[in-house]
């Protein structure tokens, strides 16, 4: 019998067999032992009511298969996944709304935790807002700039979110059309919610065009929020070296892990372990220091700004425990399994939940609050330093790690095609148009343990950058690529086709570029209207030789990424079963209608290889479309020069200096 690999990652595959060994439970097992509800799967279940749950199965099911009250498979299918939309909206608007109250307290004086770091993306974001900067006060205008965003959450008389403007005249166009502009975030999910409800609406059309308004919602909305109001706080992001995988522990110093996807508190964290008092207090308990680490999307947003290093994404929060090595984990919101606060007994790590939203049976709570964030992070990080010395040698004590360079920010990315000045996409533009470059893929999303985990992100992101596609990755796309090795430039260069070779030596990047957490796909959104508006593809976001994957998702925060993407019109292909797959009608309108409309359609589609063959064939078919030159692999091989000398030398003259590698 063929064994069976749990995770494509070696060091975490490592730590499974260990786990295996000391009869140590952990998801991999759970979801050998918990298969996925074969009705529930593919979104033929309802329970929106107690006459049910109705389960719509049977070989004519589409025709003939009805809930007690009569809804037909299509409506149900619609209807779970607007649900989907509108729950993963939620999460990270409500993160985003932190972040805008953060923003006003600290406008107000309100709490001197927290400053205006970046004054320039600042005045950006007012700009975008159309609000008043020159010779004002700072604190005025992030004040204005807080209040404005904060109406983006709960306008009440129609109207359209602020951030609609910022798409493509044209992407605008289609999504007044057909009326999917969404006009306020929670609006759009208490809408999604109350439509979805036993006896509102019925058709699957109509319930999917709210599932794209609420995930525009949260996609121009609670994502772009709260990347503009993270950038402006504490700074945007440029090219950072840092670590990735369980090597990142040190055994001579307290390891104390962010987990989770609030920034706030990990931002203090990164000042708190090197005040002197707290290096003397790690001292007296025998260790070093104090060394931060993180885990999922605290730990993006860490990394991108500070070079924290990560130990990994979603599933490697259990195996992090199992080295051993974890003094403190603290966990804010989202895509935390309270698995951990059970394992963590076996060992000596302390589970500590921080927002009031989330506590786990099992693990302390000490909750943050930003007007006393720094004596809540010594509190934990002393916490930590007491643990220390709990330490004992169980564990598997993984130590390897590799270098990543995180830190592409939007901003950055236009800076590094021309200078502080002459900033802009018309190099990747240039690139793509002759062919150099074939496309651009956006590699997110979460890591499974129902396939081996991380192999699909690090399958597509060696064949995709192969055949001469740019990635840009986010969330555990990026903690994947990150923990193999993956966002070096040495490193994904040796398998980068010739003609993205060529642009990456050229401008000095990587292949693979880390754009930051889940919340941080705001930038793609960004980064492809720059695109549009530069010139020579296309002048809206759909048709673009673009295209969204996210080969292990699990989380429905992916499921409202996914959306987003797609109606600003990217198509997007999905690994693992389809969740409407039990609809051929919901199937046909993510896919075909969606394209017709927005240029961008919804795939599910299991086999990596046909997932890497859907994507090329809609990049090719947009480079057709818009008449650039045919892509040719290996064109490139042995072609001396990239572009025209001048560009070149602008682009190393105005970004190399700056990567520090
Ligand atoms: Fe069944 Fe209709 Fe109730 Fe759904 S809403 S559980 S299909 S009766
Ligand atoms: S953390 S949503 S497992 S990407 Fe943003 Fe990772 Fe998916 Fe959570």
């Amino acid at each position: 019998m063929e064994k069976k690999v749990h995770s494509a990652n070696p060091s975490s595959e490592k730590i499974v067999l260990w786990s295996e060994e000391q009869k140590i439970e952990t998801c991999f097992d759970r979801a050998e032992k918990m298969k996925p509800c074969p009705i529930g799967e593919e979104g033929a279940c309802c329970k929106v009511c107690h006459m049910g749950p109705c389960r719509l199965v049977g070989k004519n099911a589409e025709e003939e298969a009805r809930g007690v009250c009569g809804a037909q498979l299509s409506t149900v299918a619609a209807r779970n996944f607007l649900r989907m939309i509108a729950a993963g909206t939620s999460a990270h608007s409500d993160h985003a709304r932190g972040m805008a109250y953060t923003l006003l307290a600290v406008a107000n004086g309100e709490t001197h935790e927290f400053k205006i770091t970046d004054v320039r993306k600042l005045y950006r974001v007012a700009g975008y807002l159309n609000i008043e900067f020159e010779g004002r006060p700072v604190n005025d205008v992030a004040r204005d700039i807080a209040t404005k965003l904060i109406e983006d959450f709960g306008r009440q008389m129609g109207g359209e979110i602020n951030y609609a403007t910022r798409a493509p005249k044209k992407t605008l166009e289609r999504w007044r059309k057909w009326g999917i502009v969404p006009r306020s975030i929670d609006r759009e999910v208490v809408e999604a919610m109350h439509r979805t409800n036993i006896g509102v609406d019925h058709d699957p059309d109509h319930l999917l065009l709210q599932g794209l308004r609420t995930a525009l919602a949260d996609g121009w909305g609670g994502c772009m929020i709260s990347t503009d109001i993270t950038d402006i706080l504490f700074g945007t992001p440029t090219p950072i070296k840092a670590e990735a995988s369980f090597g990142i522990f040190k055994e001579d110093e307290v390891n104390l892990v962010v987990h989770g996807h609030e920034p706030l508190m990990a931002e203090i964290m990164v000042d708190v372990i090197n005040e002197p008092e707290i290096v003397a207090y790690a001292k007296s308990k025998g260790a070093k220091g104090v060394n931060l680490g993180g885990m999922c999307c605290t730990a993006n947003e860490v990394l991108m700004r500070h070079g924290i290093p990560t130990a990994g994404g979603f599933t490697n929060q259990e195996l992090g425990i199992m080295t051993g090595l974890i003094d403190a984990l603290t966990v804010d919101v989202q895509c935390i399994m309270p698995a951990i606060a059970e394992l963590s007994k076996k060992f000596h790590t302390k589970i500590i939940t921080t927002s009031e939203k989330a506590k786990m049976q099992g693990a302390m709570h000490i909750q943050f609050d930003e007007h006393r964030a720094r004596e809540i992070a010594r509190e934990i990080v002393k916490l930590a330093i007491d643990n220390f010395p709990n330490r004992t040698t169980k564990g598997s004590h993984i130590t390897e790690k590799f270098p990543v360079i995180g830190g592409f920010s939007h901003e950055y990315i236009e800076y590094m095609q021309g200078g502080r000045w002459r900033g802009s996409f018309r190099p990747l533009n240039d690139a793509i148009m002759a062919g150099r470059i074939r496309g651009v893929v956006g590699l997110a999303g979460c890591d499974n343990p129902r396939v081996p985990s991380t192999g699909l992100h690090t399958f597509l992101a060696t064949e995709l950058i192969r055949n001469d596609v740019l990635i840009v990755s986010t969330g555990c796309g990026s903690a994947a690529c990150g923990t193999s090795g993956y966002l070096t430039p040495e490193m994904a260069l040796e398998n980068a086709g010739p003609g993205l070779r060529e642009v990456c030596e050229a401008i000095g990047i990587p292949p693979i570029l880390h754009l930051g957490a889940c919340v941080d796909n705001s930038r793609i959104l960004t980064i492809a209207s720059a695109m549009a508006a530069e010139g020579g593809l296309s002048d809206e976001i759909g048709g673009m030789p673009a295209v969204g994957i996210a080969p292990e998702w699990m989380s429905e925060k992916a499921i409202a990424i996914g959306c987003y993407f797609a109606a600003s019109g990217v198509p997007v292909i999905f690994g693992g079963n389809s969740p409407v797959g039990a609809s051929q009608e919901v199937t046909r309108i993510m896919t075909d209608v969606w394209f017709e409309r927005f240029k961008g359609a919804f795939h599910f589609e299991p086999d990596p290889e046909k997932m890497l063959d859907l994507a090329l064939k809609y990049i090719d078919t947009a480079r057709e479309a818009l008449k650039l030159k045919k892509y040719e692999p290996g064109k490139f091989a042995t072609e001396k020069v990239l572009m025209d000398m001048a560009a070149r030398r602008e682009l190393e003259k105005s970004a190399k200096p700056h990567l520090g590698f």
